[in-house]
């Protein structure tokens, strides 16, 4: 049996300001870094190990795979980062918090930014430092893969070349991988993997570092996938996850 374990890095602090994150660099807080390590310790109590791992170019989820790793004695495995499983990037929302930005335009409204397939923010302009242009780590990707907004379909169109061309190749030879990236990152993955529609694929939320388990056989064909821990604080934290684009009532 072939496993990948899809994880989404531990609460950033911007996640604890419930804020936009996307693209932004932003590092992980006290209770990410304990999320972080508590996700390595349940991965080593359930027997996992990993062959190769794969996270973005952002320290939430860089930081957060090193403690997963640390907690397995796993360091030395390869690692490789890519920018294509960077955060989708929320254009000009980046910055602004979630339940201020439903107050101003409808928790409608916000809801079709973070979870339509198609819709994308309005994007930043091109002198703006939101613009991934403007940071020197993407000098190597030409410019026209770079976003200044994406909706989900278009995080899609960059993650998936990664995940056909370098992940699903990786494990014809190995046989557990794992992968570090985003809520929308994964969530195209996930969209992928399980073949969800454009229109399910707004209910499915994913809550921060929880391991998401693939099970593959030989082929390798999906046979099973859950989450690792408790299914009703896991069922509590994605409800939570929901509800931070909705006004407080
Ligand atoms: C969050 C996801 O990304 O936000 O960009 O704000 O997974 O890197 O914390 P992450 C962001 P939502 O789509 O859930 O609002």
């Amino acid at each position: 049996m072939k496993r990948i374990v899809l994880l989404r890095h531990g609460e950033s602090l911007w996640n604890k300001e419930n804020r936009f994150t996307g693209w932004t660099d932003v590092d992980l807080s006290d209770k990410g870094i304990a999320e972080a390590c508590k996700a390595g310790d349940m991965l080593k109590e359930a027997g996992f190990s990993f062959e190769a791992a794969y996270t973005s170019y952002l320290k939430r989820a860089v930081k957060t795979l090193n403690c997963v790793l640390d907690r397995l004695n796993e360091d030395w495995i390869p690692v490789e980062k890519s920018w294509r499983l960077n955060e989708k990037h929320y254009g000009i929302l980046q910055g602004l918090n979630k339940r201020e930005t439903a107050d101003k335009y409808g928790e409608e409204q916000v809801h079709i930014w973070r979870r339509s397939y198609g819709v994308s923010p309005e994007p930043v302009k091109e002198d703006d430092p939101r613009y991934p242009g403007n940071d020197t780590r993407y000098a190597g990707v030409p410019e026209m893969e770079l976003p200044r907004t994406e909706s989900l379909k278009d995080a899609v169109m960059r993650v998936m070349p990664y995940w056909e061309c370098v992940i699903l190749p990786t494990l014809m030879h190995r046989d557990n991988l794992l992968v570090v990236a985003h809520g929308n990152s994964l969530r195209g993955i996930v969209k992928h993997l399980k073949n969800i529609s454009d229109t399910d694929i707004s209910l499915l939320n994913l809550p921060t570092a929880v391991p998401y388990v693939f099970e593959f056989d030989e082929r390798p064909v999906l046979v099973r996938d859950y989450f690792l821990g408790d299914q009703e604080e896991i069922r509590r934290r994605t409800e939570a996850v929901a509800e931070q684009g909705m006004i407080r009532r």
